[in-house]
């Protein structure tokens, strides 16, 4: 066998596919010597053959792919070998994985195949073509240019505002989020940080109530959202503000005057008196403040819970409450003098 065949299948053999990256060998352009090993008369000739190494021409490439194709035909790079040796051609590059760019014996690249080109993460990428006749190498310089789609979606407006009545029962709509979609692939909408906590958000940019609101406990709501193509993300704030609509529980008079007879033990019943809620809530009373032994029950019935003093004059302040508003009253209770006096 010669020697350069013997180096040629040691080297494709290497090289298997056609294609490798790793570590790239010494630049060798000036011609190499092979030898040829005869036996002749028992004696071994060493006769020695000049072998020029394969050239690329030129040796820089220029390419323009449009990002998101895949696959497609790059362009093709010219290589020959002056001794019409089988010149073995090879992708060397650095920034994407292992078989992403595949070149065949017409010198033709293909790719990518296996990370899309994306304009808006990278612009360029350089490849070097090494074509080798199994002794000898040469090297090529690809620059892949890569154009610009219209493919990131883009939210119609930032920030999205929204009111919503704090009445409005769960599952009300309170609007719809709405993007570009240039490459009309669909979009997915998601919360993305902030406080959405009383608001669902529909992969479809619905927002719907999720928890009864209240303008009191919260008039607002603040939240960022993403918009998904597959691709690219864009992001929005959406403000919704939460419209007050509740009103306070209504007494059926402005203030309450009871009396008592002297000898009001406890356990006694006084008077009641009476709210009604605007939005159809269940009532209760509490007695936020008082000066005497007095409890009030659920229908707003008050009684006594220890004798009172006769002659005495009681002050109480009655709370109503339907889960969304509070209003007060005041009572007056007057005690009668003791037949004594
Ligand atoms: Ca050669
Ligand atoms: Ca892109
Ligand atoms: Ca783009």
């Amino acid at each position: 066998m010669l020697l350069g065949e013997w180096l040629r299948a040691l080297s494709n053999g290497a090289s298997g596919t056609g294609f490798r990256r790793g570590r790239r060998p010494r630049r060798r352009r000036r011609p190499y010597y092979r030898g040829r090993i005869e036996t002749l008369e028992n004696r071994t000739l060493l006769s020695e053959v000049v072998n020029s190494p394969p050239v690329f021409n030129p040796d820089t490439y220029t390419f323009q792919v449009q990002e998101n194709t895949t696959g497609a035909v790059i362009g093709t790079v010219s290589v020959s070998d002056p001794d019409g040796d089988y010149v073995n051609l090879i992708v060397y590059d650095g920034d994407t994985p292992l078989g992403n760019f595949l070149i065949d014996d017409n010198g033709t690249i293909t790719g990518p195949h296996i990370v899309a080109f994306d304009y808006e993460a990278q612009q360029t990428h350089t490849l070097i073509i090494q074509g080798d006749d199994g002794v000898s190498f040469d090297e090529a310089t690809v620059t892949i240019q890569i154009t610009d789609q219209d493919d990131v979606p883009q939210f119609t407006q930032d920030p999205f505002t929204f009111d919503i009545g704090e009445s409005a029962a769960v599952g009300t709509v309170v609007g719809t989020l709405t993007a570009t979609d240039p490459l009309n692939t669909g979009l997915t909408y998601s919360v993305y940080s902030g406080d959405a906590s009383d608001f669902d958000v529909s992969v479809d940019g619905v927002i719907t109530v999720k928890n009864p609101l209240n303008y009191l406990l919260q008039s607002q709501y603040t939240f960022t959202v993403d918009v998904d193509n597959g691709l690219h993300l864009d992001n929005a704030t959406v403000i919704i503000n939460v419209i007050e609509e509740y009103q306070p529980p209504q007494f059926d008079s402005d203030s309450y005057y009871f009396t008592a007879s002297e000898n009001t033990g406890a356990g006694v019943y006084i008077g009641t008196v009476t709210a009604t809620s605007p939005q159809n809530g269940t009532i209760t009373y509490v007695i936020s403040s008082s000066d005497g032994p007095f409890e009030i029950r659920d229908n707003g019935d008050i009684y006594t819970t220890a004798a009172l003093e006769p002659g005495m004059t009681y002050i109480l302040t009655v709370v109503a409450d339907d889960g969304f508003r509070t209003n007060s009253v005041d009572v007056q209770i007057d005690v009668a003098w003791g037949p004594e006096w």
